[in-house]
């Protein structure tokens, strides 16, 4: 008989980038460059490529309740991965469904909007997946528009971003990590949780191949996670990972790239 051997797993609940490098398939790759199963739950379908979205198919209710049920009813993960949810009824539904899965370790990455500019969460869904869906994550991932988004307040300052961070805190998810990628100068991101503040710098790359960092970061935490590493290092591995997939990007398409999630492999 074979050996048995386990494999931590990651569940993706996200949208489809038919140009392979953001949502599904930049967690599928990401999960896999580090080890980790990855099974998908579809929220919805994108046509697009670097240089944005042409087209969006949500999908249906009942077809996002079902891949979530199939893969926990069977394979299981031992953390689950949200991105794009599109609408106030699929953040229901994946509240709902979750939920009665009894899943304990979850994170989100609240996408709103595309490199491109073009929009992945309705404007007026952004209440539900504050009030629903954040209490029940382990970690949140905005970037400074998300978070800005989410809290109503601009972010300028570090006291600004101070502010940030305790305000997505106190909606009751268990850390919040604000990225500084678009902050002028070093990106530092900064972690916030009931222990207090911790900031995790980082070296900005100069390239355009940037589309899908955001996915690729909460993958990358969410596999760490998995494997059994505590958050602060799960943060610093992800943070390593997808400044290696940065710098290791080549040039696709004639908009903004995908990163090189395989940049440790060698063929
Ligand atoms: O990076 C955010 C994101 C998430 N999910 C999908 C996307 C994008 C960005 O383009 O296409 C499906």
């Amino acid at each position: 008989m074979a050996k048995a051997f386990t494999i931590p797993r990651v569940l993706t609940i996200a949208g489809s980038d038919s140009g392979g490098g953001a949502g599904i398939q930049a967690d599928l790759k990401t999960c896999s460059a580090l080890g980790v199963y990855c099974s998908t739950a579809i929220t919805a379908v994108t046509a697009q490529n670097t240089l944005g979205v042409t087209k969006i198919k949500e999908m249906s209710l009942e077809m996002v309740d079902a891949q979530i049920n199939a893969v926990l009813g069977d394979i299981g993960a031992d953390v689950v991965k949200i991105g794009m949810l599109a609408n106030t009824r699929i953040i229901q539904t994946v509240v709902k469904t979750l939920t009665a899965h009894g899943v304990e370790k979850l994170v989100v990455d609240p996408v709103m909007v595309a490199k491109s500019g073009d929009r992945l969460l309705r404007e007026d869904a952004v209440n539900q997946l504050c009030t629903k869906l954040l209490p029940l994550a382990t970690v949140v991932t905005p970037n400074i528009p998300e978070a800005e988004i989410i809290t109503g307040r601009s972010i300028k300052s570090t006291s600004d971003l101070d502010k940030a961070g305790l305000s997505i805190l106190s909606m009751g998810v268990g850390a919040v990590v604000i990225k500084g990628g678009h902050m002028s100068g070093a990106p530092i991101d900064t972690l916030f949780t009931v222990e207090g503040k911790l900031e995790f710098s980082g070296e900005r790359v100069d390239t355009r191949s940037t589309h899908g960092t955001g996915c690729t970061f909460a993958a990358a935490i969410a596999a760490c996670l998995a494997k059994g590493f505590s958050l602060t290092e799960s943060i610093m591995e992800a943070k390593a990972y997808v400044t290696g997939a940065l710098r290791a990007a080549t040039t696709l398409g004639h908009g903004f790239g995908p990163v090189n999630h395989f940049f440790r492999c060698h063929f």
